[in-house]
């Protein structure tokens, strides 16, 4: 027989997917199970935008959807809409550094009574990235497919019915800062300028089948009093298919004053071009593009009994909260999740994912949906190279990049004169720093530029934008550590986020810690390039210079040099933690009592806190090497809450009935740490060598994983089986040499770029 070549087989398989999506009666996919399996459902449309609506998101846009029968409210965002200031350094109060917006929302009356719908079901589709709403009502099977298109940069939205001419109704456009929506040739439009001179604009074409549209009266009477009129309608259409795209003048330049182009030809330009295109050609654009990334990876961690299958998501997750039942299918599913919300809200050309990732329906959102530079920002961005999204990382790196010269400034501000830049904790789109100072922030950020470069091996990149960071940044420490008499190198003025004084100190184990890894990265990094030789020598002497982590009088890892640990301290932050994971600095491997210590801190601190805390802990009980607490703490994260105000104490952390982590409220970086999570229990690759299931919980006996990456260009693929490793196979995309750990047998060999390795026999 002839084998189709692999590329063909994911182009047959996606036109299977996209002939079954758009049709009403479809034939079922060949991958229904794993599709079942990766997919969010529910059998009533979303009240709460929080809890319920459901995110689909292209990178810069994003959208939240409620699957309303009456009125289906679509609402959206773009990531570059920021209110305030863009250009003013010191003096900033909060109003300064502006929030994230809101953008607007599309309402869809159709005006199909709730009480009357039957066989309703909404569902997210993780594996293709569709939203689907399909219901019954007077006889007639109704069915919207809503997806984010990347390369195209829109959203669609297609209504279709068993029965032709069925959509008789209404869809109007809205403007979150109370824009005038204008209407020509079916295309709505909202134009607007923000305060800051940030211009910007959407546009939602809607293109019918059948039947006809027409300007909505303005003076029509109201069918939903709340609701303003205008807009357009449809009369007895058998599809309709609405084209959405937004955009603002935000351009990623500080010496453009971060002002671009108008986005009216961009956006113009991106709804012309998609409503030329069938939904079938945009669909199959979308899942070629979207899969590339999702379906690098797979995870396989036991089977759900099959009459928790058949329930909801949210009563599954009931279901794991009170009847503690095992649902590791739920478990793979949040963890993909992850992973997709990720792909849905970082894409290289765009801002980086936000507290929220792109998702806000708020024109001022808690912490402002802002950059937060002591934890969350980082944690967004932890699984980008584990989890094989290596793409998804660059929106954090650009802007990195593009906050160094305001930064620059910033710091020379408050810090006197030094070179290099670092930042305070709060942070908007355009480097306007806000609230405490974060001495070693942008060391951690300079961490996110050395791992994605630990991964992916690219040189240029290293040479060009990664290690002049790095070494900008060491400058900075060079010129604001204090050297001791006795030779140690200490930070004058540190604070561990976010202990309640804020009371600058000497040596705080969180500052020390991430400038070793810092220093430990830059050396490395010159290392790799083989140049830049005097410096880097000087930075591996402050390295091993710096004060060191130690243990405190209760076996604890001392946040502080003055052993004032409390053994009764909660906090949600583990700052002091950091060696431990991110950082490399502590290890069970290359140092046990540190190791040890940490166990200690952490088993103190206890388990319970903000949601993005418990994740956090999922990371720290991996690296340490227990697979049951690690797995104890995904627990206490996949925990339905139902609380939406700001709580910072141990209740309220966990999930939301659509999977989105709750601190509370809504806040990404729990999922995104969570995914990440789940990665480093399967593998781990921080200390030279492959670490394979390094904390494998016993509830996850039989299992895989395929397509994790490892530092050094591995990509490796699991197969487990009551608990022990069966089957190993490394791919090895760059050709060095590569040393395998599997519960303490060493493997090392030699490989070659693009070769895979079988290693089961050698490591049993
Ligand atoms: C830090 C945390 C809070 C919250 C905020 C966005 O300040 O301490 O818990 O996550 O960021």
């Amino acid at each position: 027989m002839k084998k189709l070549n692999p590329k063909k087989i994911v182009f047959l398989s996606i036109i299977m997917v996209v002939a079954t999506i758009l049709q009403v009666n479809g034939q079922k996919s060949a991958n229904e199970d794993i599709a079942n399996q990766l997919t969010l459902w529910y059998d009533k449309p979303a009240e709460s935008w929080m809890k319920e609506a459901l995110p689909i998101g292209n990178g810069p846009m994003g959208a939240m959807l409620f699957g309303g029968t009456d009125i289906e409210r679509i609402q959206f965002n773009e990531i570059s809409l920021w209110s305030g200031d863009r250009l003013q350094i010191g003096a900033i109060e909060e109003e300064d550094m502006g929030c994230h917006q809101a953008f607007g929302d599309i309402f869809i009356e159709l005006g199909h009574t709730q009480a009357k719908v039957k066989n309703y079901k909404r569902q997210l589709d993780i594996s293709t990235a569709i939203h689907t709403v399909e219901y019954d009502y007077e006889g007639v099977h109704y069915k919207q497919t809503a997806f984010a298109n990347h390369p195209a940069n829109v959203i669609v939205v297609t209504l279709t019915a068993d029965k032709p001419g069925a959509y008789t109704g209404r869809v109007w456009l809205t403007d979150m800062h109370n824009a005038k929506i204008t209407r020509a040739n079916n295309r709505m439009s909202a134009v607007g300028k923000l305060d800051n001179g940030f211009e910007y604009e959407s546009q939602v074409q809607v293109l019918a089948k059948g039947g006809k549209l027409k300007h909505a009266n303005e003076s029509a009477e109201r069918i939903v009093p709340a609701v303003p009129i205008g807009g357009l309608h449809f009369i007895k259409c058998d599809t309709l298919t609405l084209i959405l795209s937004a955009g603002t003048s935000f351009e990623q330049d500080y010496e453009k004053e971060w002002l671009g182009e108008h986005p009216h030809q961009r956006v113009t330009k991106a709804v012309d071009a998609a409503s030329a295109q069938s939904a079938e050609a945009l669909l199959m654009e979308h899942l070629e593009d979207y899969q590339s990334l999702f379906g690098r990876v797979s995870f396989d961690l036991g089977k759900t009994a099959p009459e928790l299958r058949k329930k909801t998501t949210q009563e599954r997750l009931q279901a794991y909260k009170n009847e503690k039942s095992t649902d590791p299918e739920l478990e793979a599913l949040f963890c993909q999740f992850g992973r997709y919300l990720l792909i849905s809200c970082s894409r290289p050309g765009a801002l980086p994912a936000n507290l929220q990732g792109i998702w806000n329906n708020s024109n001022s959102p808690v912490w402002a949906g802002d950059y937060h530079s002591n934890i969350n920002l980082e944690m967004n961005y932890w699984p980008a190279e584990t989890a094989n999204l290596g793409e998804c990382h660059v929106p954090f790196i650009d802007y990195v990049n593009s906050i160094r010269e305001v930064s620059a400034k910033n710091t020379k501000r408050h810090y006197g004169d030094v070179r290099g830049w670092t930042i305070q904790t709060m942070n908007n789109a355009c480097g306007i720093s806000f609230w405490k100072w974060n001495g070693p922030g942008s060391a951690w950020y300079a961490q996110h530029l050395w791992e994605h470069y630990a991964f992916g091996r690219d040189k240029q990149y290293l040479r060009n934008m990664a290690y002049p960071i790095l070494k900008e940044v060491c400058h900075f420490w060079e010129d604001h550590l204090v050297r001791r008499p006795d030779g140690t190198l200490i930070t004058p003025d540190g604070w561990s986020p976010e202990q309640y004084k804020y009371e600058p100190e000497e040596g705080v184990t969180y500052d020390q810690m991430i400038i070793w890894d810092l220093f430990n990265n830059t050396v490395e990094a010159a290392d790799e390039l083989g140049d830049d030789k005097e410096f880097r020598n000087h930075i591996a002497q402050m390295r091993d210079d710096l004060l060191k982590p130690a243990i405190g009088r209760w076996g604890q890892l001392k946040e502080w040099e003055i052993d004032k640990d409390n053994p009764e301290d909660k906090h949600r932050h583990v700052s002091h933690l950091f060696g431990l994971y991110p950082g490399r600095q502590v290890s069970v491997v290359t140092t046990p009592e540190l190791a040890e210590a940490a166990r200690v801190s952490l088993n103190a601190r206890g388990d319970e806190s903000t949601g993005w805390s418990r994740a956090w802990k999922i990371n720290f009980w991996a690296r340490l090497g227990d697979g049951d607490r690690a797995h104890k703490l995904l627990g206490s994260l996949v925990n339905i809450v139902d609380e939406t105000k700001t709580i910072y104490g141990k209740s309220g952390g966990g999930v939301y009935a659509n999977l989105l982590c709750s601190h509370p409220p809504f806040q990404i970086d729990g999922n995104l740490g969570a995914t990440a999570g789940y990665c480093e229990m399967l593998m781990q690759s921080h200390a030279g060598q492959i670490q394979l299931l390094p904390a494998l919980p016993s509830v996850w006996a039989t299992g895989s994983v395929k397509g994790l990456c490892a530092r050094g260009g591995f990509e490796v693929d699991l197969n487990w089986k009551d608990g022990k490793l069966t089957t190993v196979t490394i791919l090895s995309k760059e050709g060095l040499p590569c040393t395998v750990n599997y519960g303490g047998k060493i493997r090392k060999f030699k490989t070659e770029a693009g070769k895979k390795y079988q290693l089961d026999k050698s490591l049993r």
